[in-house]
């Protein structure tokens, strides 16, 4: 499927200033119902096909949510653990075409070049966030950048596509609005510690952003985010992009440092 059949008429043409300026202010802002029925029906086919081992790539991250819910108690490093729907998250999704011809559509590359002014954009990460159904871990209040990344540059731009619908019941994000005019809590970033989030009083600053299948949400990567327990019998699941400027150099030491896919 070519990135253009994916996204819906309006989205190709939409004007995009309001939405950026929502995004510059509030570090999130919703791009609407952009992706269109076929794309999202093949997205969610290939998901299950991914999970259930019908597809295969090279070299792919898998992770399972906790059998408790609990995030604290997610185990890592065991990978894919055979064919199951209750993987929390996937990585590497640019290995499978359709969701490369998806994380490069048109609008979002006008998204993109909005945010960054190199005249290449590479992407950091393409990952699919899963719930399963009447599962799910609760993910914490975290930030998507910091030392724990290890880049040259912190990335600005993320953009995250409701495969499912995902209503408040169903553990839809939810951020607070201007955090990311905080910046990092820690320069290590990822996971804000629970005494942060009390001193900000993160509680009383809640928005919940419920979704429709396709609608997609651009999320700054200092706005704190985070998503709740799937209380309904469906999947919940999501597809997110993070992109970079072309200058941005991956930093680690330890293993050769990765190079990053040009994807505009
Ligand atoms: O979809 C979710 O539940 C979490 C998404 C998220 O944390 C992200 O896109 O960085």
């Amino acid at each position: 499927m070519r990135a253009e059949a994916m996204l819906t008429a309006e989205a190709a043409t939409c004007d995009i200033d309001a939405v950026m300026e929502h995004y510059r202010e509030f570090g999130y802002a919703r791009l609407g119902r952009v992706c269109g029925d076929n794309a999202l029906q093949a997205m969610c086919a290939r998901t299950e096909d991914l999970m259930l081992g019908r597809v295969v790539y090279d070299g792919m991250f898998f992770q399972k949510d906790a059998p408790n819910r609990r995030y604290e108690d997610l185990v890592f490093g065991r990978g894919y653990e055979g064919p199951s729907l209750a993987y929390r998250k996937i990585e590497k999704l640019e290995r499978d075409p359709l969701f490369s011809a998806w994380l490069r559509n048109a609008l979002f590359e006008r998204v993109c070049r909005r945010v960054y002014t190199t005249p290449a954009i590479h992407l950091y990460r393409a990952v699919i966030f899963s719930k399963a159904a009447d599962g799910g871990s609760n993910l914490p209040w975290h930030q998507d950048a910091g030392n724990f990344w290890g880049l040259s540059e912190d990335p600005q731009i993320q953009i995250w596509t409701a495969l499912d619908h995902a209503g408040e019941d169903a553990g839809c994000l939810e951020v607070i609005p201007r955090s990311h005019i905080w910046g990092l809590v820690s320069p290590l970033g990822g996971v804000v510690p629970r005494h942060r989030a009390r001193e900000l009083e993160a509680e009383s600053k809640v928005v919940k952003l419920p979704a429709r299948a396709g609608d997609a949400i651009l999320i700054h990567n200092y706005l704190w985010h985070r998503s709740g327990h799937n209380e309904t019998p469906n999947m919940r699941r999501a597809f997110t992009a993070c992109y970079l400027s072309g200058t941005t150099r991956c930093l680690r030491t330890k293993k050769a440092p990765r190079e990053f896919e040009r994807v505009f």
